[in-house]
């Protein structure tokens, strides 16, 4: 069974049409898996998905995590609701891979469109297999072996439940490796991770900085501008994301399932 998989950029992105989602057979569903692994973001357009159907179509990609910290939907403790809560308070704005202080961070994530705001509220996504081939010999070679600590205490302070810090926090390798493809990514964002291993902030800040910056340059980027219907599925293995909040007080609500993921090696 074949699907239509259109690329949206030269580094990673596609969109998939005439699929709906609550009706997928496996053949189709092996096509999503192998075009997930090849794009690293899938936007698939036009689904009309209760959050049920959402939840059961997550559930096809493994087990769904209920969020450490961030609150979920009424009755779907596999749903977290990301509301327009003003550009001051959003958690999102920021390069991420979700929940990376976590032990087993997430393999993937999807958004649903609830309700896009009239202009802006684009997701920019970043693919960090790009970001790390691009550096030079010597730099993969110093990173090599390198560990990195991950903490949700910025995001529990911002939530209001600054006392679970110690619960959040985690040491993971900078460089990790696809376990599905064997491909290295970059696996440091701005959003979770602190310092190095066994190094102060203030050592670390530097070479962060630099990772950073290869991480997010912009012909490692695509701009995913969201339509009714989208839901868009991405890899946090490979992939960190940033919302833009460029849309004032417009609503714009999704609704964002997480699978589970295994330990980065
Ligand atoms: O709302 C967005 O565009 C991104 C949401 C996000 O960053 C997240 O769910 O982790």
């Amino acid at each position: 069974m074949s699907i239509d998989v259109n690329p949206l950029s030269g580094s990673l992105g596609a969109e998939i049409r005439g699929l709906d989602l609550a009706d997928v057979d496996p053949a189709e569903f092996a096509a999503i898996q192998s075009a997930f692994l090849e794009h690293h973001v899938l936007a698939f357009r036009d689904q009309k998905l209760t959050p049920e159907q959402q939840i059961a179509f997550g559930r096809r990609w493994g087990e769904l995590s209920i969020h450490p910290i961030v609150p979920h939907l009424d009755g779907h403790p596999e749903i977290v609701p990301i509301t327009n809560s003003g550009k001051k308070r959003s958690l999102t704005e920021i390069w991420h891979s979700d929940v990376s202080f976590d032990p087993t961070p997430p393999k993937a994530s999807g958004l649903l469109v609830v309700e896009v705001p009239p202009f802006g509220g684009d997701t920019l996504f970043a693919n960090q297999h790009l970001a790390y081939d691009r550096l030079s010999g010597g730099m993969k070679a110093m990173l090599s072996g390198l560990r990195a600590i991950h903490s949700g205490a910025g995001l529990g302070a911002a939530m209001g439940k600054a006392e679970t810090w110690r619960e959040h926090g985690q040491v993971h390798p900078v460089v990790r490796t696809h376990p599905e493809t064997g491909r290295p990514a970059l696996y440091v964002n701005p959003g979770f991770t602190v310092a190095f291993e066994d190094m102060t902030i203030a050592e670390s800040k530097p070479l962060l900085d630099l990772l950073h910056a290869a991480g997010h340059a912009p012909d490692v980027c695509y701009r995913h501008r969201w339509q009714p219907g989208d839901l868009v599925m991405w890899d946090n293995r490979s992939v960190q994301h940033h919302a833009v909040h460029d849309h004032g007080d417009a609503i714009r609500t999704m609704h964002r399932i997480t699978i589970i993921g295994d330990a980065p090696r």
